[in-house]
């Protein structure tokens, strides 16, 4: 089996022109990982697209490129190659998919252990706490310049995902990526001022409202609340002003499972995010039981129904699987 690193290394060097994506509500990891790859071909003199269905969240806004990233045109357009980063299913690239015409190499590039290897070319590290630590080895190893512009990017991805390296995904690996990021010449400071420190007044609202409501099931080990599309709409907190909210039931003392619910403007689909406090509570799989996925640690998933119920179903499947952890 060839390395799929060299083989993509070798097919940026080849062709001229190339997409690429991400998915829909996109988080740091993926923008920061898009805008990376972007920026790397742009070094390289190729023509470069970025399309998503949603827009750069403003707390990503000051990364490097950022303005690249745009909607997908009406019209199908053709490119030499295709490049999806930190999407596990494809279905999760939204109605970009439908504006690809003609292309000779697809590649994907990811790391949810959940990943559908949707590609031709599959390059999925499960064991990366980032997206982005995967390109920065894709960069490290196909023998790529690390300029400071690609490691911003790459710092913004891997802190994201690792919550800015304090999660059990936070590898040798990962630190030692982020050394060589600092090398280059990141600001560690600014970056997080930027995106830790940046938050608009209404996301604080929208906090504010739903911790009120904070609940605690299964002896206090399962921490959920709940985000409507009322509170959206009294705060006036955008849908990309809810990355990192699950963290405040997180952090909770004894808590193993931390689920935040977020009603849709689409009526009755409810979006989930799941987060994992214990090496044996697999949170990947009780997302993929409600047809989502993700990491073990860190899962979401996306289902149809009436709040109480879907609540309901989804706290006793939790209770169930911490049950069968032995907990
Ligand atoms: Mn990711």
């Amino acid at each position: 089996m060839s390395d799929p690193c060299l083989q993509i290394a070798e097919l940026l060097r080849q062709h001229q022109s190339f997409l690429v994506l991400t998915h829909y509500r996109p988080d740091g990891d993926a923008v920061g990982s898009q805008l990376a790859v972007a920026i790397l071909l742009k070094q390289l003199g190729k023509q470069v697209e970025v399309w998503n269905d949603d827009p750069v969240p403003a707390k990503f806004r000051f990364l490097p490129n950022s303005d690249i990233v745009t909607r997908p045109p009406d019209a199908p357009k053709d490119f030499d190659v295709v490049i999806a980063v930190d999407i596990s299913t494809w279905q999760r690239v939204g109605t970009v998919a439908q504006r690809i015409g003609q292309r000779k190499a697809f590649i994907n590039i990811d790391h949810h252990v959940s990943n559908e290897n949707f590609a031709e070319i599959n390059w999925v590290v499960p064991q990366a706490p980032a997206t982005g630590q995967i390109i920065f080895d894709l960069i490290r190893r196909g023998g790529f310049d690390l300029s400071l512009d690609i490691a911003t990017c790459l710092y913004a991805a891997i802190a994201t995902d690792t919550g800015n390296f304090t999660y059990t995904n936070t590898s040798a690996a990962s630190l030692r990526a982020a050394a060589d990021l600092v090398e280059t010449g990141v600001n560690v400071g600014d970056l997080c001022r930027h995106i830790y420190e940046s938050y608009p007044y209404a996301r604080v609202q929208l906090l504010q409202m739903a911790l009120a409501d904070l609940t605690l099931a299964d002896h206090n080990r399962i921490a959920y609340y709940w985000l409507t599309n009322d509170m959206f709409q009294q705060s006036g907190a955008k849908r990309e002003d809810t990355e990192g909210l699950i963290d405040y039931a997180r952090s909770i003392q004894g808590v193993l499972v931390a689920v935040l619910f977020e009603e849709t403007p689409d009526l009755g689909k409810i979006r989930m995010s799941f987060r994992s406090k214990h090496p044996k509570v697999d949170v990947n799989s009780i997302a993929r039981h409600f047809g989502g996925g993700g990491h073990r640690e860190a899962a979401g998933a996306r289902i149809t129904g009436v709040p109480h119920d879907v609540e309901e179903k989804v706290i006793a499947a939790i209770s169930a699987a911490i049950k069968d952890a032995g907990l």
